[in-house]
Protein backbone atom coordinates (compact mmCIF):
# COMPACT_ATOMS: atom_id res chain seq x y z
CA UNK A 1 0.00 0.00 0.00
CA UNK A 2 2.71 2.52 1.18
CA UNK A 3 4.80 1.87 -2.45
CA UNK A 4 1.18 2.20 -4.22
CA UNK A 5 0.84 5.65 -2.32
CA UNK A 6 4.54 6.51 -3.12
CA UNK A 7 4.38 5.85 -6.54
CA UNK A 8 1.33 7.68 -7.14
CA UNK A 9 2.79 10.86 -5.36
CA UNK A 10 6.08 10.33 -7.62
CA UNK A 11 3.75 10.47 -10.99
CA UNK A 12 1.97 13.74 -9.50
CA UNK A 13 5.31 14.90 -8.52
CA UNK A 14 6.34 14.29 -12.04
CA UNK A 15 3.69 15.95 -13.78
CA UNK A 16 3.69 18.86 -11.99
CA UNK A 17 7.21 19.29 -12.46
CA UNK A 18 6.99 18.71 -16.34
CA UNK A 19 3.78 21.30 -16.50
CA UNK A 20 5.86 23.98 -14.61
CA UNK A 21 8.70 23.51 -16.83
CA UNK A 22 6.27 23.54 -19.95
CA UNK A 23 4.84 27.39 -18.80
CA UNK A 24 8.70 28.46 -17.88
CA UNK A 25 9.92 30.94 -20.64
CA UNK A 26 12.65 29.34 -22.79
CA UNK A 27 15.16 30.20 -25.60
CA UNK A 28 18.39 27.99 -26.99
CA UNK A 29 22.10 28.60 -26.16
CA UNK A 30 24.85 28.99 -28.33
CA UNK A 31 24.93 24.90 -28.90
CA UNK A 32 20.90 24.74 -29.38
CA UNK A 33 20.51 23.51 -26.28
CA UNK A 34 16.94 23.91 -24.98
CA UNK A 35 17.30 26.57 -21.86
CA UNK A 36 14.67 27.28 -18.77
CA UNK A 37 14.50 30.58 -16.81
CA UNK A 38 13.35 29.37 -13.88
CA UNK A 39 13.85 31.97 -10.72
CA UNK A 40 16.05 34.58 -12.77
CA UNK A 41 18.30 31.72 -13.81
CA UNK A 42 18.57 29.35 -17.48
CA UNK A 43 18.92 25.55 -17.21
CA UNK A 44 18.38 22.72 -19.12
CA UNK A 45 15.98 20.34 -18.45
CA UNK A 46 17.52 17.84 -16.87
CA UNK A 47 19.24 20.24 -14.16
CA UNK A 48 15.49 22.19 -13.76
CA UNK A 49 14.35 18.63 -12.94
CA UNK A 50 16.95 17.57 -10.18
CA UNK A 51 16.84 21.80 -8.72
CA UNK A 52 12.86 21.42 -8.62
CA UNK A 53 13.03 17.85 -6.70
CA UNK A 54 15.77 19.52 -4.56
CA UNK A 55 13.52 22.32 -3.36
CA UNK A 56 10.72 19.92 -3.01
CA UNK A 57 12.33 17.11 -0.77
CA UNK A 58 15.33 18.60 0.65
CA UNK A 59 15.36 18.27 4.69
CA UNK A 60 17.30 20.43 6.17
CA UNK A 61 19.51 20.28 9.00
CA UNK A 62 20.87 23.67 11.01
CA UNK A 63 24.84 22.28 10.49
CA UNK A 64 24.47 22.08 7.42
CA UNK A 65 27.51 23.86 5.20
CA UNK A 66 26.74 24.43 1.53
CA UNK A 67 29.31 25.17 -1.23
CA UNK A 68 27.97 27.31 -3.85
CA UNK A 69 29.63 28.94 -6.86
CA UNK A 70 28.89 29.89 -10.59
CA UNK A 71 30.69 27.16 -12.34
CA UNK A 72 34.43 27.13 -12.86
CA UNK A 73 34.82 29.82 -9.91
CA UNK A 74 36.97 27.70 -7.77
CA UNK A 75 34.74 25.40 -6.84
CA UNK A 76 36.62 22.24 -6.34
CA UNK A 77 39.30 24.49 -4.50
CA UNK A 78 36.40 25.58 -2.15
CA UNK A 79 35.18 22.03 -1.84
CA UNK A 80 38.95 20.98 -0.82
CA UNK A 81 39.48 23.83 1.57
CA UNK A 82 36.14 23.36 3.82
CA UNK A 83 37.37 19.60 4.02
CA UNK A 84 40.15 20.27 5.11
CA UNK A 85 39.07 23.05 7.31
CA UNK A 86 36.58 20.56 9.24
CA UNK A 87 38.62 17.83 9.12
CA UNK A 88 41.61 19.10 9.95
CA UNK A 89 41.85 17.61 13.68
CA UNK A 90 40.85 13.65 12.56
CA UNK A 91 43.37 12.72 10.01
CA UNK A 92 46.96 12.50 9.94
CA UNK A 93 48.49 13.88 6.34
CA UNK A 94 49.17 10.57 4.93
CA UNK A 95 44.83 9.31 5.34
CA UNK A 96 42.99 12.13 4.67
CA UNK A 97 39.87 12.15 2.65
CA UNK A 98 40.99 14.53 0.32
CA UNK A 99 44.22 12.00 -0.84
CA UNK A 100 41.69 9.26 -1.95
CA UNK A 101 39.01 11.27 -3.27
CA UNK A 102 37.84 13.88 -5.34
CA UNK A 103 36.67 16.90 -3.77
CA UNK A 104 33.60 16.86 -6.05
CA UNK A 105 33.06 13.07 -4.71
CA UNK A 106 33.00 14.51 -1.03
CA UNK A 107 30.67 17.02 -1.29
CA UNK A 108 28.90 16.27 -3.75
CA UNK A 109 26.11 18.80 -5.85
CA UNK A 110 22.10 18.89 -5.06
CA UNK A 111 21.33 19.51 -8.32
CA UNK A 112 23.76 17.94 -11.19
CA UNK A 113 24.64 14.83 -8.55
CA UNK A 114 22.01 13.97 -5.96
CA UNK A 115 18.97 15.03 -7.14
CA UNK A 116 20.00 14.00 -10.78
CA UNK A 117 20.20 10.72 -9.94
CA UNK A 118 17.27 10.23 -8.12
CA UNK A 119 14.58 13.01 -7.54
CA UNK A 120 14.61 11.11 -3.69
CA UNK A 121 18.13 10.51 -2.96
CA UNK A 122 18.54 8.46 0.14
CA UNK A 123 20.12 11.26 2.89
CA UNK A 124 20.32 9.38 5.80
CA UNK A 125 23.65 7.58 4.72
CA UNK A 126 25.57 10.57 5.00
CA UNK A 127 26.80 10.03 8.38
CA UNK A 128 29.19 12.90 8.52
CA UNK A 129 28.35 15.95 10.88
CA UNK A 130 27.93 18.99 9.58
CA UNK A 131 26.78 17.39 6.18
CA UNK A 132 28.56 19.13 3.32
CA UNK A 133 26.31 19.80 -0.02
CA UNK A 134 27.29 22.06 -2.95
CA UNK A 135 25.48 23.84 -5.60
CA UNK A 136 25.65 26.09 -8.79
CA UNK A 137 22.33 27.37 -8.66
CA UNK A 138 21.87 31.20 -7.35
CA UNK A 139 21.27 32.19 -3.53
CA UNK A 140 17.23 32.81 -4.29
CA UNK A 141 16.52 29.03 -5.47
CA UNK A 142 19.22 27.53 -2.79
CA UNK A 143 17.17 29.74 -0.19
CA UNK A 144 14.36 28.12 -1.38
CA UNK A 145 15.42 24.47 -0.85
CA UNK A 146 16.74 25.46 2.34
CA UNK A 147 13.19 26.32 3.89
CA UNK A 148 14.36 28.32 7.04
CA UNK A 149 17.35 26.56 8.41
CA UNK A 150 20.26 28.46 9.70
CA UNK A 151 22.72 26.36 7.30
CA UNK A 152 26.06 27.70 6.45
CA UNK A 153 26.88 28.96 2.73
CA UNK A 154 30.52 29.80 1.30
CA UNK A 155 30.32 31.42 -1.69
CA UNK A 156 33.12 31.83 -4.27
CA UNK A 157 32.96 33.74 -7.08
CA UNK A 158 36.03 34.28 -9.90
CA UNK A 159 36.71 37.26 -12.35
CA UNK A 160 34.00 36.37 -15.31
CA UNK A 161 37.07 36.63 -18.35
CA UNK A 162 38.74 33.60 -16.40
CA UNK A 163 35.82 31.85 -15.82
CA UNK A 164 34.15 32.34 -19.35
CA UNK A 165 37.92 30.85 -21.06
CA UNK A 166 38.06 27.96 -17.71
CA UNK A 167 34.29 26.94 -18.87
CA UNK A 168 35.01 26.70 -22.54
CA UNK A 169 38.47 24.66 -22.00
CA UNK A 170 36.16 22.28 -19.53
CA UNK A 171 33.90 21.81 -22.61
CA UNK A 172 36.23 21.10 -24.87
CA UNK A 173 38.00 18.38 -22.74
CA UNK A 174 34.76 17.00 -22.22
CA UNK A 175 33.46 16.73 -25.47
CA UNK A 176 37.09 16.26 -26.79
CA UNK A 177 36.27 18.56 -29.31
CA UNK A 178 39.07 21.05 -30.74
CA UNK A 179 38.97 24.57 -29.34
CA UNK A 180 38.11 25.95 -32.26
CA UNK A 181 37.83 29.89 -32.54
CA UNK A 182 34.45 29.85 -33.79
CA UNK A 183 33.16 27.84 -30.45
CA UNK A 184 34.62 30.20 -28.14
CA UNK A 185 33.26 33.32 -30.44
CA UNK A 186 29.36 31.41 -29.74
CA UNK A 187 29.91 30.60 -26.08
CA UNK A 188 31.22 34.41 -25.31
CA UNK A 189 27.94 35.73 -26.85
CA UNK A 190 25.52 33.73 -24.75
CA UNK A 191 27.77 34.54 -21.75
CA UNK A 192 27.59 38.15 -22.77
CA UNK A 193 23.38 37.54 -23.71
CA UNK A 194 23.14 36.25 -20.20
CA UNK A 195 21.29 32.90 -21.92
CA UNK A 196 23.92 30.48 -20.58
CA UNK A 197 23.95 27.65 -18.72
CA UNK A 198 23.16 28.92 -14.75
CA UNK A 199 23.52 32.89 -16.39
CA UNK A 200 23.56 35.56 -16.35
CA UNK A 201 26.52 35.09 -14.08
CA UNK A 202 25.98 39.12 -13.42
CA UNK A 203 22.97 38.03 -11.27
CA UNK A 204 24.25 34.80 -9.68
CA UNK A 205 26.92 37.06 -8.28
CA UNK A 206 24.70 39.25 -6.97
CA UNK A 207 22.63 37.28 -5.01
CA UNK A 208 25.50 36.09 -2.94
CA UNK A 209 27.02 39.18 -2.63
CA UNK A 210 23.59 40.85 -1.59
CA UNK A 211 22.66 37.71 0.71
CA UNK A 212 26.43 37.51 2.47
CA UNK A 213 25.38 41.79 3.42
CA UNK A 214 22.38 40.52 4.96
CA UNK A 215 22.91 37.06 6.46
CA UNK A 216 26.72 37.98 7.28
CA UNK A 217 26.90 34.60 9.39
CA UNK A 218 24.89 32.49 7.06
CA UNK A 219 26.30 33.60 3.76
CA UNK A 220 30.71 34.12 3.79
CA UNK A 221 31.33 35.72 -0.07
CA UNK A 222 35.17 34.63 -1.01
CA UNK A 223 37.02 35.44 -4.14
CA UNK A 224 39.86 32.81 -5.93
CA UNK A 225 41.69 36.37 -6.49
CA UNK A 226 41.77 36.68 -3.10
CA UNK A 227 42.56 32.92 -2.15
CA UNK A 228 45.42 33.43 -4.65
CA UNK A 229 47.15 36.34 -3.39
CA UNK A 230 46.08 36.09 0.87
CA UNK A 231 45.23 32.42 0.90
CA UNK A 232 46.35 32.96 5.09
CA UNK A 233 43.62 35.45 5.51
CA UNK A 234 41.21 33.68 3.39
CA UNK A 235 41.78 30.21 5.35
CA UNK A 236 41.35 32.01 8.62
CA UNK A 237 38.08 33.78 7.52
CA UNK A 238 36.85 30.20 6.38
CA UNK A 239 37.30 28.80 9.76
CA UNK A 240 35.81 31.37 12.18
CA UNK A 241 32.52 31.89 9.16
CA UNK A 242 32.31 27.86 10.19
CA UNK A 243 32.93 28.16 13.53
CA UNK A 244 36.00 26.10 14.35
CA UNK A 245 38.69 29.14 13.83
CA UNK A 246 42.86 27.73 14.25
CA UNK A 247 44.25 28.29 17.92
CA UNK A 248 46.89 29.91 18.42
CA UNK A 249 48.89 26.57 18.99
CA UNK A 250 47.83 25.27 15.45
CA UNK A 251 48.59 28.52 13.55
CA UNK A 252 52.21 28.69 15.40
CA UNK A 253 52.60 24.84 14.29
CA UNK A 254 51.65 25.31 10.58
CA UNK A 255 48.38 23.85 10.39
CA UNK A 256 47.07 27.16 8.32
CA UNK A 257 50.26 26.18 6.03
CA UNK A 258 49.49 22.75 6.04
CA UNK A 259 45.77 22.91 4.30
CA UNK A 260 47.12 25.42 1.84
CA UNK A 261 49.50 22.36 0.88
CA UNK A 262 47.22 19.60 0.24
CA UNK A 263 44.81 21.46 -1.53
CA UNK A 264 47.01 23.48 -3.85
CA UNK A 265 46.33 22.80 -7.01
CA UNK A 266 49.97 21.42 -7.60
CA UNK A 267 49.13 18.61 -5.43
CA UNK A 268 45.56 17.89 -5.82
CA UNK A 269 46.30 17.57 -9.44
CA UNK A 270 48.98 15.25 -9.42
CA UNK A 271 47.28 13.10 -7.20
CA UNK A 272 46.00 9.98 -9.00
CA UNK A 273 42.32 9.72 -8.13
CA UNK A 274 42.72 13.20 -9.63
CA UNK A 275 44.71 12.35 -12.89
CA UNK A 276 42.44 8.85 -13.34
CA UNK A 277 39.44 9.42 -12.27
CA UNK A 278 36.00 10.12 -13.31
CA UNK A 279 32.07 11.34 -11.48
CA UNK A 280 29.50 9.24 -10.85
CA UNK A 281 28.38 11.18 -14.24
CA UNK A 282 31.77 10.28 -16.55
CA UNK A 283 33.70 13.98 -15.89
CA UNK A 284 36.93 12.79 -15.89
CA UNK A 285 38.59 14.09 -12.45
CA UNK A 286 41.81 15.84 -14.10
CA UNK A 287 39.24 18.49 -16.30
CA UNK A 288 38.44 19.69 -13.18
CA UNK A 289 42.30 21.23 -12.94
CA UNK A 290 44.08 23.03 -16.14
CA UNK A 291 45.97 26.18 -14.98
CA UNK A 292 44.51 27.29 -11.88
CA UNK A 293 46.10 30.84 -12.75
CA UNK A 294 44.67 34.75 -12.56
CA UNK A 295 44.18 36.44 -15.74
CA UNK A 296 44.51 33.09 -18.09
CA UNK A 297 41.89 34.70 -20.30
CA UNK A 298 44.51 37.35 -21.61
CA UNK A 299 45.57 34.56 -23.77
CA UNK A 300 42.24 33.45 -25.44
CA UNK A 301 39.88 36.51 -25.74
CA UNK A 302 40.73 39.25 -28.39
CA UNK A 303 41.05 43.12 -26.73
CA UNK A 304 37.41 43.29 -28.46
CA UNK A 305 35.82 40.54 -26.19
CA UNK A 306 37.59 41.92 -23.16
CA UNK A 307 36.49 45.18 -23.86
CA UNK A 308 33.27 44.18 -23.99
CA UNK A 309 32.73 41.84 -21.07
CA UNK A 310 34.49 45.00 -19.04
CA UNK A 311 31.73 47.05 -20.10
CA UNK A 312 29.11 44.40 -19.39
CA UNK A 313 30.64 43.97 -15.92
CA UNK A 314 30.57 47.81 -15.09
CA UNK A 315 27.31 48.26 -16.09
CA UNK A 316 26.09 45.58 -14.44
CA UNK A 317 27.81 46.08 -11.51
CA UNK A 318 26.92 49.82 -11.39
CA UNK A 319 25.86 50.79 -7.47
CA UNK A 320 26.89 47.46 -5.76
CA UNK A 321 30.28 48.07 -4.16
CA UNK A 322 31.24 44.83 -5.37
CA UNK A 323 34.43 44.60 -6.97
CA UNK A 324 36.14 42.51 -8.79
P1 LIG B 1 33.31 23.33 -11.44
O1 LIG B 1 32.40 24.51 -11.40
O2 LIG B 1 33.12 22.47 -12.65
O3 LIG B 1 33.34 22.56 -10.16
P2 LIG B 1 35.60 24.82 -10.64
O4 LIG B 1 36.34 23.99 -9.69
O5 LIG B 1 34.71 25.89 -10.09
O6 LIG B 1 34.79 23.91 -11.64
O7 LIG B 1 36.60 25.56 -11.62
C1 LIG B 1 37.70 24.95 -12.20
C2 LIG B 1 38.82 25.96 -12.20
O8 LIG B 1 39.43 25.99 -10.89
C3 LIG B 1 39.92 25.59 -13.17
O9 LIG B 1 40.45 26.83 -13.61
P3 LIG B 1 41.24 27.01 -14.99
O10 LIG B 1 40.45 26.38 -16.06
O11 LIG B 1 41.38 28.50 -15.18
O12 LIG B 1 42.55 26.36 -14.79
C4 LIG B 1 40.88 24.83 -12.27
O13 LIG B 1 42.18 24.75 -12.79
C5 LIG B 1 40.81 25.67 -11.01
N1 LIG B 1 41.24 24.94 -9.82
C6 LIG B 1 40.92 23.66 -9.46
N2 LIG B 1 41.51 23.33 -8.31
C7 LIG B 1 42.24 24.41 -7.92
C8 LIG B 1 43.10 24.66 -6.80
N3 LIG B 1 43.33 23.76 -5.89
N4 LIG B 1 43.69 25.88 -6.74
C9 LIG B 1 43.46 26.82 -7.68
N5 LIG B 1 42.67 26.64 -8.76
C10 LIG B 1 42.06 25.44 -8.88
Amino acid sequence: MDKEISKSQQREDDEETMNLISSLPSDVDFEGTKLFKYQGCWYNDKTLQAILSFQRDFEPQDTDIIVASFPKSGTTWLKALTVAVLERSKHSSDNHPLLLENPHTLVPFFELRLYMQSSKPDLTKISSSPRLFSTHVPFQTLKEGLKNSSCKIVYVCRNMKDVLISFWYFKCANQEIEKEKNSLESMFESFCTGVSYYGPFWEHILSYWTASLQYPKNVLFLKYEELKTEPHAQLKKLAEFLDCPFTLQEEESGSMEEILDLCSFSNLKNLEINKTGRTPGGVAHKNFYRKGEVGDSKNNLTPVMEKRLDMIIQEKFRGSDMKF
